[in-house]
């Protein structure tokens, strides 16, 4: 059994719907695999008062399992990552989506993965084994299948899902990525496991499933697109 504590960081923003089923499936299968954890929720000021039901979720599981680390305004995802990271207490930092398209039943087979191979990182794949996608229709898989193909062509990366984002790191590792880290964004994902090869971290791969997004809207567009091959051929052009 280990002793090392787990910090498991959920950046939110509009996910009032979703957020008591994510923790309470999180808690569920952190507290039967018995680790020790945190939530770290931050909440960039969501319209539809997320941060309301995350404080009745505090108070529901205590402040020591979730912590609260708002902002007051949408800010993006990278910087709610930094943010969540400088509070967390834990060895071993998770990151993952509130949306459920991360299932927190993998979260322990992370944990186990990464004891048993003494990794740096495990990265959920897709697009390996037994992982897949669900409910994406066809134009959402092949955007998602040509970003991860376009940039294993441009990257060449030890890894086979460069723009999932259901991670767990040791916590130095993440804190040296994020610090060696440029872009924003959607690309910002892959440049963590480009980085990460280039100071020869450790990676370890685990096939999730990943669903749609249970409640509320996609925003993924054609900017978001645009700005990610940008992204990907200033990645190229640097690494
Ligand atoms: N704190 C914070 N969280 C964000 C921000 N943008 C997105 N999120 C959260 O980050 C996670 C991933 O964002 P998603 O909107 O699911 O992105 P996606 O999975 O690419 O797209 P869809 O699920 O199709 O909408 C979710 O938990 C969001 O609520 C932001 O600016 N700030
Ligand atoms: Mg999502």
């Amino acid at each position: 059994m280990t002793t090392s504590k787990y910090s498991i960081l959920l950046p939110t923003y509009n996910e009032k719907d979703n957020l008591p089923i994510i923790i309470w499936l999180i808690c569920k299968y952190m507290d039967e695999s018995k680790f020790d954890y945190e939530i770290i929720i931050i909440d960039d000021g969501s319209p539809d008062k997320t941060l309301e039901i995350a404080q009745e979720l505090q108070s529901l599981y205590g402040s020591n399992k979730i912590v609260l680390r708002p902002r007051a305004s949408k800010l993006g995802l990278g910087s709610a990552y930094i943010h969540g990271i400088t509070h967390a207490t834990g060895d071993f930092i998770v990151i993952m989506d509130a949306d459920l398209s991360h299932h927190p039943k993998f979260i322990p087979l992370f944990i186990q993965l990464q004891i048993e191979q003494n990794l740096d990182i495990v990265t959920g794949t897709r697009y390996s084994g037994n992982g897949g996608v669900f409910g994406w229709d066809f134009r959402r898989k092949l955007i998602s299948r040509g970003a991860n193909y376009l940039s294993s062509v441009l990257l060449s990366p030890n890894a086979s899902d460069l723009t999932g984002s259901f991670r767990l790191y040791r916590k130095h590792v993440l804190d040296k990525l994020i610090s060696s880290c440029v872009s924003k964004g959607y690309v910002f994902q892959m440049e963590m496991l480009v980085r990460a090869r280039q100071f020869d971290f450790t990676i370890g791969e685990l096939p999730i499933t990943f669903v749609d997004r249970v409640y509320g809207q996609s925003k993924l567009g054609g900017a978001e697109i645009v700005q990610y091959v940008k992204n990907l051929l200033y990645l190229f052009a640097t690494v």
